[in-house]
């Protein structure tokens, strides 16, 4: 039995989420109360999300998930054996990680014009307050994360700019080839479409995306073979 904790507004649940369709495995959903997230200290001590519990095993961070599961079901397996596309691969995936995960944060939270349609959605995991009490939290909470990781320094030209150069770098790959690495889906494929499905939120990343054809082909290929499914079974 396989139980996924999460945060549904998180890309990293949907990265997830997408690993456990991509294998065809059946799991639970328990949607986090973030001001409960202390109750789950023995899923996750870091009090961060997804995490999961695999018939008692507890794993949290979706790069750690993503290995484990590859070594529990590896029939259908995302991390590749070949050396040189495994380290490929890793890159790539903690580049969508680390990186694009600040510029969803950044474009789709912290700017109010799109956190107003955002909130809409990650409404389900916040507390129960007015809209305008929680759009200011979010849009508060955001902003000072981006501002010391650096992002939230940068003029809105410049992050826009910066976004364009990370999209046309993905449409370049995916010009030559289905996939981001080799001729195989992989977990870099899945790291990137769930921080790039919460970047399309914003309004400034829709209207460049006709930019960007092989990469549109590309969701739509990712999205056959791993997709998400927003709500599984809640319990
Ligand atoms: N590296 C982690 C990142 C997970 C993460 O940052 N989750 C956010 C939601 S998007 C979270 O739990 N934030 C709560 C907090 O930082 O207190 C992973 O890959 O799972």
């Amino acid at each position: 039995m396989i139980t996924l904790y999460q945060f549904s507004s998180s890309p990293f649940t949907e990265k997830v989420s997408r690993i456990l369709s991509f294998k065809g495995l059946d799991y639970k959903v328990e949607e986090i109360n973030r001001l409960k997230v202390k109750q789950y200290n023995d899923v996750s001590p870091f009090g961060k999300f997804p995490a999961v519990d695999i018939d008692g095993r507890k794993i949290c961070d979706s790069t750690d998930i993503a290995y484990a599961l590859d070594e529990i079901f590896p029939a259908k397996k995302l991390i590749p054996v070949d050396d040189l596309l495994k380290a490929n691969m890793h890159i790539i995936e903690d580049w969508a990680d680390e990186s694009l995960y600040f510029y969803e944060m950044t474009m789709r939270i912290s700017w109010v014009h799109n956190a107003k349609d955002t909130l809409k959605k990650v409404k389900s995991t916040l507390p129960k307050l007015p809209d305008w009490m929680l759009l200011k939290l979010i849009v508060k909470k955001s902003r000072d994360i981006i501002k010391i990781q650096g992002l939230g320094r940068k003029k809105s030209e410049q992050i826009i700019d910066d976004a364009r150069r990370h999209l046309q770098a993905l449409n370049a790959i995916l010009s030559k080839s289905d996939f981001l690495i080799g001729s195989h889906i992989s977990l870099a494929d899945i790291a990137v479409i769930s921080q790039l499905n919460c970047l399309l939120d914003a309004v400034e990343i829709q209207e460049m995306m006709d930019e960007f054809s092989a990469i549109i082909r590309w969701i739509s290929r990712v999205n056959e073979i791993a997709p998400y499914r927003k709500n599984n079974t809640h319990c």
